[in-house]
């Protein structure tokens, strides 16, 4: 019988338990517990199964970190492909983070596996309970302040960023836009352009010699948004009546994808992001079309006629023809490459299906169906599709 220690009271060990206390799962033929024992058999093909997975599965943060090496916007946008430099700080931090949580897996699996490999059962084992050991100062100070020390230092390395990106001072020529969150689609104004558009953000490239980055303000006209282009920024709220305030500074043109990423009602994960972003040319070029008004091409006075004398006026702005904002302004429609928000692809087929149903795309969006007849869709789309 060894000594123990149970802070101060000496309990007895390697002491079978007394018969008259029997346990549900002693075996009261034999009075014994039974094996539990996983023979060496068993570990290797445990072993053989997991192993691998296990492997797989520590590898997965080098293999995603490794995607950031190429440059550029992804098609599945991942936030281990930086391309601007909130983003870059979000993924510099990311990386530290796991590198800590990926030590600490390490140490901790390496004792586990130690430790069940060490002291593994052996067959020369009587099968009594091991000497008990209670309390240790050492080892409980160790476990207590090194993982506050590792909180602490996550929690102000985490501070460190957060109010880096949140108080970058604004460079005088930054780009302002106001981003608008709805059920289920995006509206950006560029207040000092004149712009308004939906659903796809063109932005101009940030370079060394020519920082242009574009600060968003953000605003919602109904429930809880979120902008999230993950290779541009950290996500932000779009809350009703509290403006929010993010910044995109990307070093690299092309087009990124993004989301919604609150969740805002039945069509919320049709709520698609693009952000194009354009050289300083193509951006400038942009802008003019932009600032244009609404093309007047007479070869499609019929369908204007219909877009005019339907409510679609009430809902849609198309500038010097209608007003109305609670959906997309549609003045230059036929300059985006989707509609919807990205649930449908802007063609005069797809068009036509998303004027004749709405909801074929979106179900539950907050377009009605028109019920207009198959002609009068092909003259508003013939319409529809001049505005560029
Ligand atoms: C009750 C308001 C309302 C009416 C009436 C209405 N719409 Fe819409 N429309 C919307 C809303 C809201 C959206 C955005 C839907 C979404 O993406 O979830 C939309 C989207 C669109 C889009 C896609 C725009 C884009 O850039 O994504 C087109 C095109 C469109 N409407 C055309 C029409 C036409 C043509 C009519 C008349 C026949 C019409 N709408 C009537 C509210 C309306
Ligand atoms: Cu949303």
């Amino acid at each position: 019988m060894r000594p123990a220690h149970n802070y101060g009271h000496p309990i007895e060990t390697g002491v079978p338990r007394p018969p008259h206390e029997p346990m549900p799962w002693v075996d009261p033929a034999t009075n014994q517990t039974p094996s539990t024992n996983i023979d060496t058999k068993q570990m290797k093909s445990i072993f053989r199964e997991y192993g691998a997975r296990a492997a797989g599965l520590s590898l997965l943060p080098v293999l995603l970190a490794a995607r950031s090496w190429a440059d550029g916007p992804q098609t599945t946008p991942s936030i281990f492909a930086p391309a601007s430099t909130p983003a870059n700080s979000i993924f510099g931090l990311s990386m530290f983070v796991l590198g800590i949580t990926g030590a600490i897996f390490v140490v901790v699996g390496g004792l586990l596996a130690y430790a069940i490999i060490r002291y593994r059962a052996k067959s020369s084992d009587d099968a009594s309970e091991p000497p008990q050991i209670y309390g240790s100062v050492q080892v409980e100070l160790a476990w207590t302040v090194v993982p506050i020390l590792i909180v602490v230092v996550l929690f102000l390395t985490t501070a460190r960023i957060i109010f880096a990106i949140q108080d970058a001072p604004k460079p005088k020529d930054a780009l302002d836009v106001t981003v608008v969150g709805h059920q289920f689609w995006w509206e950006f104004r560029y207040p000092t352009l004149g712009i308004v558009t939906a659903n796809e953000l063109h932005v101009p490239v940030s370079t060394p010699q020519d920082p242009e980055p574009t600060y968003l303000h953000l605003l919602s006209a109904d429930v809880d948004h979120s902008f999230w282009v993950p290779q541009l920024a950290g996500k932000t709220d779009l809350i009703p009546n509290h403006p929010n305030e993010t910044w995109i500074e990307p070093q690299h043109t092309g087009l990124y994808y993004g989301q919604c990423a609150q969740f805002c009602g039945v069509e919320h994960a049709k709520m698609l992001l693009r952000v194009y972003v354009d050289t300083p040319e193509q951006f400038a070029e942009w802008v003019k079309d932009q600032q244009q008004p609404g093309v007047q091409d007479p070869q499609v006075a019929a369908g204007r006629q219909i877009f005019e004398t339907h409510a679609c006026t009430n809902c849609h702005t198309i500038k010097g023809t209608a007003a109305g904002t609670f959906g997309p302004d549609l003045t230059h429609l036929a300059s985006r490459a989707t509609i919807a928000a990205g649930a449908a692809m802007n063609t005069p087929a797809d068009l036509h299906e998303w004027i004749k149903d709405p909801d074929h795309y979106k179900p539950g969006c907050l377009m009605p169906a028109m019920q207009l007849s198959d002609q009068e869709i092909d003259q508003l789309v013939a319409y529809l599709e001049t505005l560029h």
